[in-house]
């Protein structure tokens, strides 16, 4: 019989081994450390043998709902090299969204910030997983790293294993986990590099979060690719960014980032002479900010686009024009196409319709929900993104609305079927409907309009009380309207439009 043929690490070998021998800068944290790409190799490989040791095999999940530590990026480099999925969450989500994604996924180790260690440990009991700290005084998973070896034997993946389970939520129910492949990620990470022409002479500010695909894809596999410093800030801090920016050439992104600067008359021209490029996504970017923008320091924003389940779809060009209010063309490998969104018959350019996308950049379907797979990635491979948009003859892509009931606020999504689902069953409730409404710092914000039951009032403490314990606080309306009913059409469906344009203000 033959000998097993090796296929190989796709990503780990990608992004990760070719560093090992490497004495270049990497990561620069917020408390003035740095690590060079070689010890980022020898770290992640000591996690590695923790996970391992920890009962880790190939294809098992690792839960991580960590603070953003270089030990952080080191831990999703070492599932990688250990075969196992990457599972990361919002550091937001309470308890009860925790428990959901812990019981869907079944993972085999959870990493948490030390923090919430007793309430997870509730949780990771019923789940049988292990349980590691990040962060704190405990930081047990870098103590239980430090004294293990720095190499470790990289597990075999193939393209179309799996790296990495993302949740995202949905328009019905409860949220679904995306899972990505290594090919997916390490196809867009490429198509990204060539695009943007990311190299390692550039230094990237890093002050997104890592665990959505913007922070942790597009800016960090595009950095490993590619080479690149990063200058990684636990958080937004406008002050932090001013400081980096004169030894920066790169900066990613959501929106309220480029309004937070712009607000800032410290933000000048001069400041970002030696940056190369700004990358505005996940959320739109209003012309008058990239105007704005231009206006100030010369640069013209690039805009692009994307989703969990597809990574990026499409961008502006580096070279070329980048138009304001426009997502640009699809990246090489990615076809993108406009659709009916009832009967799915393709539209020509110029009319408006659901934008559909293939490629090696499309996930491989949705954890453990084939019906939810098949109702959004059609047999020819194409994924519906619930976006709307329109498409030019050469290929240039506007986004012009949504056909899914979505607010994104600051970046992140929120679906108000997931609030409205929670309002509906409190006493006193007779039906809710939330909606977004546009805010200056996060593109919108969180409306809830409840209609109470016939001789109900409601008590809004209480009501925003149980919001607060189930949701993350993003998620909470930030204001609540009582209303005799809900506007509806002559079909009966909610008209958030209208509720959306009466409450504007
Ligand atoms: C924080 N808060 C928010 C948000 N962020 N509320 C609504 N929406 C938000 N996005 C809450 C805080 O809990 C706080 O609550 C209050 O608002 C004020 O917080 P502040 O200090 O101003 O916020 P911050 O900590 O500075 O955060 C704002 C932020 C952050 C930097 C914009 O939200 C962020 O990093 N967003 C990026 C999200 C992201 O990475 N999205 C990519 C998803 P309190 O009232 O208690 O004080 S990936 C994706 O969408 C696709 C694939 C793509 O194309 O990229
Ligand atoms: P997520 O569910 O977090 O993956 O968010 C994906 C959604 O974010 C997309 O379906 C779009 O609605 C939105 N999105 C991402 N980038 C952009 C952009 N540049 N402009 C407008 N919407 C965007």
């Amino acid at each position: 019989m033959q000998g097993k043929i090796s296929v190989t690490n796709i990503l780990y070998d990608a992004l990760i081994a070719p560093h090992e021998e490497s004495t270049a800068s990497f990561l620069h944290c917020d408390d003035g450390s740095t690590l060079t790409y070689g010890a980022f190799v020898r770290r992640a490989a000591q996690i590695a043998h923790v996970l391992r040791d920890a009962g880790i095999r190939p294809g098992d999940r690792v839960v991580v709902q960590a603070p953003k530590l270089s030990d952080t990026i080191a831990l999703y480099a070492a599932a990688l090299q250990s075969g196992a999925i990457y599972l990361p969450l919002n550091t937001a989500y309470t308890q009860s969204e925790v428990g959901y994604f812990i019981s869907d996924a079944q993972p085999t180790v959870i990493v948490c910030d030390s923090t919430d260690e007793a309430q997870i440990r509730i949780i990771a009991g019923d789940a049988g997983a292990r349980v590691f700290t990040l962060g704190g005084r405990s930081g047990g998973l870098s103590r239980a790293a430090d004294d293990k070896p720095e190499i470790f034997p990289t597990v075999d993946r193939g393209p179309d294993d799996l790296a990495a389970l993302l949740y995202t939520s949905g328009t019905t129910g409860r949220s679904k986990g995306a899972m990505l492949s290594h090919n997916n990620l390490l196809s867009n990470a490429g198509a990204l590099v060539d695009l943007w022409e990311i190299t390692r002479e550039d230094r990237l500010i890093h002050a997104l979060p890592v665990f959505h695909t913007h922070g942790l894809f597009v800016a960090l596999n595009t950095s490993l690719l590619a080479g690149a410093q990063v200058r990684l800030m636990q958080t937004f801090d406008l002050d932090a960014i001013l400081n980096a920016l004169p030894g920066s050439t790169l900066l990613m992104g959501v929106p309220t980032f480029y309004t937070r600067l712009l607000a800032d008359d410290r933000f000048t021209k001069a400041l970002t002479g030696n940056m190369r490029l700004f990358v505005s996504g996940s959320a739109p970017l209003l012309a008058d900010t990239h105007k704005e923008f231009e206006t100030r320091t010369g640069h013209r924003i690039l805009e692009r686009y994307g989703m969990t389940e597809t990574n990026m779809i499409t961008s502006n060009p580096l070279h070329g024009e980048r138009i304001a209010g426009t997502v640009g063309y699809p990246l090489p490998g990615t076809q993108v196409r406009i659709t009916n969104p009832e009967t799915g018959e393709h539209l020509p350019a110029g009319e408006i319709g659901m934008i559909e996308v293939r490629g090696d950049n499309v996930f491989r379907g949705y954890w453990n929900m084939p019906k939810k797979t098949a109702e959004e990635l059609r047999e020819t491979g194409f994924f519906l993104t619930g976006d709307l948009g329109i498409q030019t003859e050469d290929g240039r892509i506007t986004i012009v609305g949504r056909a899914k009931d979505l607010i994104i606020s600051g970046g992140y999504n929120i679906y108000p079927k997931e609030i409205e689902d929670i309002l509906n069953e409190i006493e006193g409730v007779d039906e809710s409907a939330v909606f977004g409404i546009p805010h200056p710092d996060f593109g919108e914000s969180v409306v809830a309009a409840i209609v109470p039951e016939p001789g109900h009032s409601p008590d809004m403490a209480a009501i925003k009380g149980i919001l607060e314990a189930q949701l993350a606080r993003f998620k909470h309306p930030r204001d609540y309207i009582l209303l005799e009913e809900l506007p509806r059409n002559t079909m009966g469906k909610v008209q958030k439009n209208v509720l959306r344009q009466s409450y504007a203000d």
